[in-house]
């Protein structure tokens, strides 16, 4: 088995800092979560990025700073989103893949399928995904696959036909959106099943499966995303107090399970990176 990528979704769009005062918002404060994040066993952070009154933003220039932050600090895999956040025009969410030269992410999201996102829709029509896969692949960042749907696979298929997408491909699979599938164990299984061979796959369970789905991919040879973005709860009515605590959990639970986890390093070697 692979050595185990643990992925670290440190802010995401929908929590409110006023919320979850916790949460990393400001470059600086996103810098210091990945390198926490990254000490406690991240190979990978999935980066959102906030604007001065922290309302999320896909704007070049923030993403710039996080990313110029983050790797003064650490050498972590940065994956940046593409979804932003619900109602975002697709211009506005590619903008970090335009970025360039030391600052150009190494990994971006690819949301394959339209999804009901709580009470709002994450709405990414055929037409929008192929635009992305072409800017995504033209700018030589290779993508995330976003699953929250088993019909998100066949998308992503479909776009390997058309030869949009290379494989191997790279999936991540949300599980637990309240409009997407429920993150349970069954539901599990039947995604990785659907999957084309080759692939490599990372879950990630919202809310409360967050650690059971993390600790079935552990077992299952897949890879893991935990933080904020996804949960924010350590147990049952117990909020986490940092992303790190998130990761951490998960690289104790494979340690006792027997499986390493991996080094950015080894991460890229495993995702095709390097
Ligand atoms: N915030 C969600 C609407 C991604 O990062 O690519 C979309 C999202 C997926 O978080
Ligand atoms: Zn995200």
């Amino acid at each position: 088995m692979e050595k185990l990528i643990i992925t670290c979704a440190l802010t995401g769009a929908e929590i409110a800092k006023e919320d979850f005062p916790a949460l990393p918002c400001s470059p600086e404060e996103i810098a210091v979560a990945a390198e926490e994040a990254a000490k406690a066993g991240a190979a990978m952070v999935h980066v959102h990025a906030r604007d001065e009154r922290n309302r999320p933003t896909q704007r070049a220039e923030v993403f710039a700073k996080i990313i110029e932050l983050i790797r003064a600090r650490t050498g972590v895999i940065v994956q940046v989103s593409t979804g932003g956040a619900a109602g975002m025009t697709p211009e506005e969410r590619l903008s970090p893949v335009t970025l360039t030269g030391p600052l150009k992410p190494e990994m971006a999201t690819l949301t394959t399928g339209t999804v009901n996102f709580g009470e709002e829709v994450f709405s990414n029509p055929a037409p929008v995904i192929e635009v992305f896969a072409r800017r995504i692949v033209g700018a030589g960042i290779k993508p995330e696959i976003e699953v929250f749907d088993v019909g998100f696979v066949d998308n992503a298929l479909r776009l390997v036909q058309k030869g949009l997408l290379q494989p191997p491909l790279h999936l991540n699979l949300v599980m637990g959106v309240p409009g997407g599938i429920t993150g349970t164990p069954r539901n599990l299984l039947h995604l990785v099943e659907s999957l084309p061979a080759g692939s490599t796959w990372s879950v990630a369970g919202i809310g409360r499966a967050q650690l059971p789905l993390g600790v079935t991919a552990v077992v299952l040879g897949g890879h893991v995303r935990v933080g904020f973005e996804d949960n924010i709860f350590y147990s049952r009515g117990l909020k986490a107090t940092s992303n790190a605590q998130l990761v951490a959990r998960v690289a104790r639970v494979a340690a006792e399970l027997g499986r390493e986890v991996a080094t950015p390093d080894e991460a890229r070697r495993i995702l095709g990176l390097a």
